[in-house]
């Protein structure tokens, strides 16, 4: 036969010792994948019904240590017997005769699972726990497919406007949600439902207005004249009324999709509610809906879910689960690629280059941390911009922008340092003074200026207090000491 190229390990070929009801399964499933897969059973009978099914079945008594003898080469051995003993001979046998064959065990309890491993098994699965993790997957889809129904007939039978409201300072995926939302609104009752998006606060970053405006996106500013002329609520990317909204805490909202794990969730009084703290994001659950419905999902609408996944889930790389994953897959095909990429790398605005500018030359090192004051911004998405800039400069773990706004001061930091988490350090150092947190590696805070706010030289107010503010994140990361030691930086 003729050789191919060596340019990487042979067909991969299954060996199943053990062929009871679970090693069984297993061959019938490499099968289905037409897998070539050797069989070593200890029963006679079971051998020849093997064989007669054509599979190539070898009576074997697989306690034996040359239970190998005579069995063709394989990549993959699955020991699946009942008997913990047998399958630990087998796993010995195997990893002592054929180092480099990946072994996929079956345990009978965790002590011989942790006999399996010590033995050398590269996987060790106790087939309860299979059982129930599938049992779990299943009941969820199905529950999802439940859910995406009930929110179909419930929007079919709706007269009037539904508002669709996102989180203040909306973000991608709070925005491609309340578009999906409305497209589900739309394919349910195309007749007598009109559909609004609304938002409070603004859509900053670059990226986001960019997305909203290639992507045609209408949203509009959220009034108590719009709230009452709409006969509907929704709130996408938020657990509730004045939860991250400006909406008065009694408002009744009758669809609640959200996905925030540290969301307390307001009594919304609605008739629906998908609140999801396993997402990775909003718009992940929206996908799922659109499929399990089987909406048509238009070039514009993939585009914002898939953008709204990659934003929340950081690339993929922030809580994000095969679930996430999966949606991501399935929008890919569905998307405008070049519409993605224009939003990705839109123009930088003014006041953007301005901010990174001033926090690059106003910068101070000391120990690894980086401070830079901003000064006045009208935008404060300009200063994570900066701090994702500055972060990357060498000899700095840790970086601290900060600013002040006409309502607060600002500050957002980003760090490399596994021994520090920064979302907890503000949390500690700020958390008294406002909202502060996030997350091991990126984190902000924001202090209210409460009645100083009416002062008029916001710049030289933030001058004023920002040394007393910051020294209790210098003193919990012991940087006061070394500042005295060493003059100020
Ligand atoms: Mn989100």
């Amino acid at each position: 036969m003729a050789q191919e190229a060596p340019i990487g390990p042979g067909p991969v070929k299954y060996a199943i010792f053990g062929c009871g009801t679970n090693g069984y399964n297993i061959i019938l499933e490499l099968a289905r994948e037409h897998e070539r897969v050797i069989v070593a059973d200890r029963d006679e009978t079971r051998v020849r019904h093997l064989r007669d099914q054509k599979f190539e079945a070898y009576q074997r008594d697989i306690t034996s240590s040359d239970m190998l003898a005579g069995l063709p080469q394989f990549d993959i051995a699955f020991v699946m017997t009942g008997d913990g003993d047998a399958n630990l001979a087998a796993v010995l046998t195997i990893k002592k005769r054929l180092p480099s064959v990946q072994v996929v065990a079956r345990s009978v309890d965790p002590v011989n699972g942790q006999k399996l491993t010590a033995a050398g098994a590269d996987s060790v699965i106790y087939p309860q726990e299979v059982v129930a993790r599938q049992a779990v997957l299943q009941v969820k889809k199905q529950h999802a497919s439940r859910i995406s129904q009930r929110l179909f007939s419930l929007l079919a039978g709706w007269e009037g406007t539904l508002g669709i409201i996102t989180h203040n300072n909306p973000d991608p995926d709070a925005i491609a949600s309340a578009v999906a939302l409305a497209e589900i609104a739309r394919a349910a009752n195309p007749k007598t439902l009109a559909t609004r998006i609304f938002y409070d606060g603004t859509i900053g970053h670059q990226e986001n207005r960019t997305f909203v405006n290639l992507l045609d996106i209408k949203m509009e500013h959220l009034t108590p004249e719009a709230l009452s002329q709409c006969s509907h609520l929704a709130m996408v990317d938020c657990p509730g009324p004045g939860s991250n909204n400006d909406v008065p805490p009694q408002t009744r909202i009758d669809i609640v999709i959200d996905h925030h794990r540290d969301g307390k969730h307001p009594a919304a009084g609605g008739s629906f509610s998908d609140i999801r703290p396993g997402a990775g994001s909003t718009a992940s659950i929206l996908t799922q809906y659109l499929q399990e419905l089987d909406v048509p999902v238009d070039k514009r609408v993939a585009t914002a879910l898939l953008y709204g996944i990659r934003t929340d889930t950081r690339e993929f790389r922030r809580n994000v689960t095969p679930q996430d994953l999966g949606y991501a897959g399935f929008l890919l095909p569905l998307t405008d690629a070049g519409l993605l990429d224009k939003i990705m790398s839109p123009s930088m605005s003014q006041e953007t280059l301005d901010v990174i500018g001033t926090a690059i030359t106003k910068r101070r090192i000391q120990s690894g941390y980086l401070f830079a004051n901003v000064g006045y911004v009208m935008n404060r998405d300009a200063l994570p911009q900066a701090a994702d800039i500055l972060i990357t400069l060498e000899g700095v773990n840790t970086a601290l922008v900060y600013g002040i706004t006409d309502t607060a001061i600002v500050i957002s930091a980003r760090n490399r340092d596994v021994r520090l988490h920064i979302g907890n350090a503000l949390s500690e150092a700020f958390g008294e003074m406002g909202d502060a947190g996030g997350h091991p590696n990126m984190a902000a805070a924001t202090l209210p200026l409460h009645y100083f706010g009416k002062v008029e030289d916001k710049a030289r107010l933030l001058e004023i207090v920002i040394e007393p503010v910051l020294r209790k994140f210098r003193d919990l990361v012991g940087l006061e000491n070394e500042g005295k030691k060493n003059g100020s930086p």
